[in-house]
């Protein structure tokens, strides 16, 4: 059996170097703000895979279909000996391209959620005991540093995350994908598209109320991690469209006025009532923004294909 690497490319105290400056910095501008990287410790990995199940939320069936549909053609046109997955979470739905790459050597699960990870390459070197799996604890926003691995190789960005950057934050992680790329490496990317508003908000805003569990679990690493004392029950979670950024925004209200100390950082955060936190927002495309963008970065749209409902996409692009 291939051995399991796992490398943490920050040492623990720079994650949570990262998380205060993060909480400083979000909670005491106003609009607050709380970065979405921060939803996912053990308790919201396990949540957003419940999310991925819900009726309402089709972004990952539709990515799924899309997946078992073009596997082979992917497979096919990248012919890669290393898949870079950035994002990977439970690496279930990378399952169908991995086993299509006939020629694959190398996997590199890339994500911030170690449990997740761990998880992800248990059940898979299962199924491929001679995969050799280098998975990387790491916030893949700040520029990678990938281990020397067998070319060609496909670059993987999943599940729309890409979604959760800022138009200048995405602008700047392409660029960085593109400095990955050697000729004939490629990016795959999942992007969700833009559809009508009451499908997209419920998709944010499920009857059964995970996705409001997922969003206050942020308050709850905060309290854990920093020592501070939101209470959960005096947040709302709300889930609004924004057409003119063609984003879902998610965000915390608090219900009543309140103040909330924060141990570690020495902070007291006032709330008035009916005050909100931003805590994501989840951009929704269409096939020429996401040319343009790939194209701002030096990349070109090879290739476009969506799920039969024209939900989701996935492009593929080339250095
Ligand atoms: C994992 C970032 C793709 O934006 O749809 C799901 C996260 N947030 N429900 C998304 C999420 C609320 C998800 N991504």
């Amino acid at each position: 059996m291939s051995p399991f690497l796992l490398t943490r490319t920050l040492p623990e105290d720079a994650t949570d170097a990262a998380l205060r400056a993060d909480v400083l910095s979000g909670l005491t501008r106003h609009p607050k703000t709380l970065p979405p990287k921060w939803f996912y410790d053990a308790r919201g990995s396990e949540l957003f895979e419940e999310i991925t199940r819900l009726p309402e939320y089709y972004p990952t069936r539709a990515e799924r279909e899309i997946l078992e549909e073009r596997s082979e053609e992917i497979a096919a046109v990248s012919g890669a000996r290393t898949v870079i997955e950035l994002g990977s979470g439970s690496s279930e739905k990378t399952r169908h391209l991995l086993e299509a790459l006939t020629g694959l050597e190398s996997y590199v699960p890339v994500d911030v959620s170690e449990s997740a990870l761990t998880g992800a390459a248990e059940s898979l070197l299962v199924d491929h005991p001679d995969l050799s799996v280098h998975a990387l604890i790491a916030d893949f926003t700040g520029g990678l540093a990938l281990p020397g691995t067998p070319g060609p190789r496909l670059v993987a960005f999943l599940g729309g995350t890409i979604g959760n950057l800022l138009p200048e934050e995405r602008a700047g992680f392409l660029h960085s994908v593109r400095s990955l790329l050697s000729p004939g490496d490629a990016l795959l990317l999942g992007t969700d598209l833009v559809k009508d508003e009451e499908t997209l908000v419920a998709a944010y805003d499920d009857a059964a109320g995970v996705t409001a569990a997922f969003n206050k679990n942020v308050l709850s690493v905060v309290n854990r991690e920093l020592g501070a004392d939101f209470p959960l029950d005096a947040f709302d979670h709300v889930a609004v469209w924004n057409p003119e950024q063609r984003w879902i925004e998610m965000r915390l209200r608090a219900r009543r006025a309140l103040n909330v100390k924060i141990r570690e950082l020495d902070l007291v955060v006032p709330f008035e009532a009916g005050e909100e936190v931003r805590t994501e927002v989840s951009a929704k495309f269409r096939q020429e923004g996401v040319r343009e963008e790939l194209a701002a970065a030096g990349l070109r749209l090879a290739q476009w294909w969506t799920d039969a409902e024209g939900r989701f996409a996935l492009s593929l692009a080339t250095a």
